[in-house]
C-alpha cells in the first residue's frame, strides 16, 4: 500500500461530527485570535473526540468506525430516500493517486537531468496530496469535475512542494528530513535544490495556464483560467507564503503576540490551502457568493491545519511525523501551543474546525461531504 492509502486509512477514520463553536468568531472579522477557548470549548472537544457518532448539525451523522456519513435531512442526499453515504478513504486514494499520476506526467524527466531528479524527488515523495484534493473537492462542490480541476491542482502541489524544499533549506529551517527521507538539499545539494524549487514554482503556473488551454473553453473557459492563475499566484508571493515565511523567520526568539502568530500562520500555510480549494471553485464555475464561502471554509481549514501542525511538534516523534519533531521549540519559534498551551491549543482547533464546516451549510449535502471530510481529516492527521 502507497504512504498516502495507508495515511488515508489509518487517519481518515475519525470523522467525527462537530458541535458549533461555542464562540462567535470569524477570522475575516478579526486580526487576532479570540480569548482563550472556555471550559465549554475544552468540554465540546472531548466529547469530539470520545463520541463515535454523533450528528454534524446539517443533518449530517458521521460514523468514525467507517468514515460513512449519513444524511438525515428530510429530502438530503441524492438517492431521494435521505439517506446518502460517502467513502472518504476510497475518495483519497482514488483522487491521491489521479494527481500522482498526473504530477508525474506534468514533471519534466529529461534534460536537466539533475534538475528534473530533484523536482521530481520533491513533488513525488509521498506527500498526503490535502491541497490538490482540497481543489477537486471544492470544484466538485459548485458542480465542476474533477478533470478540470486537474492543472489546478498540480499546480498547488508543485507550489507546495517548491515551499517545502525552500523551507527545509539552511538559510530558513535547516531540516535535514522530509517525508521520512533525506531533504531535497541533503539529497542534491543547496544549489540543486534551490533552483529546483525556483524551477517547480515556475512550473506550476505554466502548467496551470496550459492544463487550461488544454481542456478547452468548454470545460474551463479562460476567464476562470486567469482568475486562477492570479489567485494562486498572490497566495505564493506577497500576499501570502512568502509574506507569512518571512514574519515567521523575523519572529524567531523574540515574544510574538497571538495576532502576530495568526498573521504568520494565515499567510505561511492557510493562503495556500485556501487558494487550492479557491482555485477548484473557481475553475469550477462556482458564483461569487459560493467562491467566497469555500474561500471562508479553507482559510479555517488552513488555519486548522497549522494549529494542528504545531500541536503534532510537540506531542509527536520525528519517527512518527516523518520530519523532525520539536523544531519549533528549539528554534524558539512562536506556536499555539507554546502561546495558549497544548490543551486550549486543541480546543481551538475544534472551533476552527467547526467554523469551516459552518460555510458549507448552504451546499448540497453529497456535494459538500468530500470538504466536510478532509476538514475532519485535517483536524485529526496524526503526521
Ligand atoms: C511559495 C514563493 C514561495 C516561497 C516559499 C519557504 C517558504 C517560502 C515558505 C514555507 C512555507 C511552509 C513550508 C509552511 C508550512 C506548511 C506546512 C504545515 C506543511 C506541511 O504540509 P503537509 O502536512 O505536507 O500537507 P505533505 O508532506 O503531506 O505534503
Amino acid at each position: 500500500m502507497d504512504k498516502v492509502a495507508c495515511c488515508c486509512l489509518r487517519n481518515g477514520a475519525p470523522s467525527q461530527s462537530f458541535s458549533k463553536p461555542s464562540l462567535p468568531y470569524t477570522i475575516a472579522r478579526s486580526a487576532s485570535l479570540p480569548p482563550p477557548p472556555c471550559r465549554r470549548s475544552i468540554s465540546i472537544l472531548r466529547c469530539i473526540l470520545t463520541n463515535p457518532k454523533r450528528a454534524t448539525g446539517n443533518g449530517v451523522i458521521v460514523d468514525v468506525a467507517t468514515g460513512r456519513t449519513t444524511n438525515t435531512k428530510p429530502g438530503g442526499g441524492s438517492g431521494g430516500a435521505g439517506v446518502s453515504s460517502f467513502d472518504f478513504e476510497q475518495y483519497m486514494s482514488t483522487n491521491a493517486k489521479a494527481v500522482r499520476e498526473a504530477l508525474d506526467r506534468a514533471l519534466p524527466d529529461r534534460q536537466p537531468e539533475r534538475l528534473s531528479e530533484a523536482m521530481r524527488y520533491s513533488a513525488l515523495s509521498g506527500g498526503k496530496f490535502v491541497r490538490p484534493i482540497l481543489a477537486i473537492a471544492a470544484c466538485e462542490l459548485v458542480g465542476g469535475s474533477a478533470a478540470a480541476a486537474t492543472p489546478v491542482s498540480c499546480a498547488v502541489e508543485m507550489v507546495h512542494a517548491m515551499s517545502l524544499v525552500h523551507d527545509d533549506m539552511p538559510c530558513m529551517d535547516d531540516d535535514a528530513l522530509r517525508r521520512g527521507r533525506p531533504a531535497t538539499h541533503v539529497a542534491f545539494g543547496e544549489y540543486t535544490a534551490l533552483l529546483s524549487g525556483d524551477a517547480l514554482l515556475a512550473l506550476a503556473f505554466e502548467h496551470l495556464a496550459r492544463g487550461c488551454v488544454e481542456l478547452g473553453v468548454t470545460v474551463v473557459p479562460a476567464e476562470r483560467a486567469l482568475r486562477a492563475v492570479a489567485e494562486l499566484a498572490n497566495a505564493a508571493g506577497a500576499g501570502g507564503v512568502a509574506a507569512g515565511q518571512v514574519a515567521d523567520k523575523a519572529s524567531e526568539g523574540v515574544p510574538v503576540s497571538l495576532a502576530m502568530l495568526e498573521y504568520i500562520h494565515l499567510h505561511k500555510t492557510a493562503r495556500l490551502l485556501e487558494a487550492a480549494a479557491v482555485c477548484g471553485a473557481i475553475v469550477g464555475g462556482g458564483t461569487d457568493g459560493e467562491i467566497e464561502s469555500v474561500r471562508r471554509y479553507a482559510r479555517s481549514v488552513g488555519l486548522l491545519f497549522q494549529v494542528v501542525d504545531d500541536v503534532l511538534d510537540v506531542t509527536r516523534t520525528s519517527e512518527q511525523l516523518g520530519k523532525t519533531a520539536g523544531k519549533d521549540l528549539a528554534a524558539d519559534k512562536a506556536t499555539y501551543p507554546k502561546l495558549l498551551g497544548v490543551g486550549q491549543a486543541q480546543a481551538y482547533a475544534a472551533e476552527l474546525l467547526a467554523m469551516a464546516e459552518a460555510e458549507l451549510q448552504g451546499f448540497d449535502a453529497d456535494r459538500a461531504a468530500p470538504l466536510h471530510h478532509l476538514a475532519r481529516f485535517i483536524a485529526y492527521r496524526q503526521n
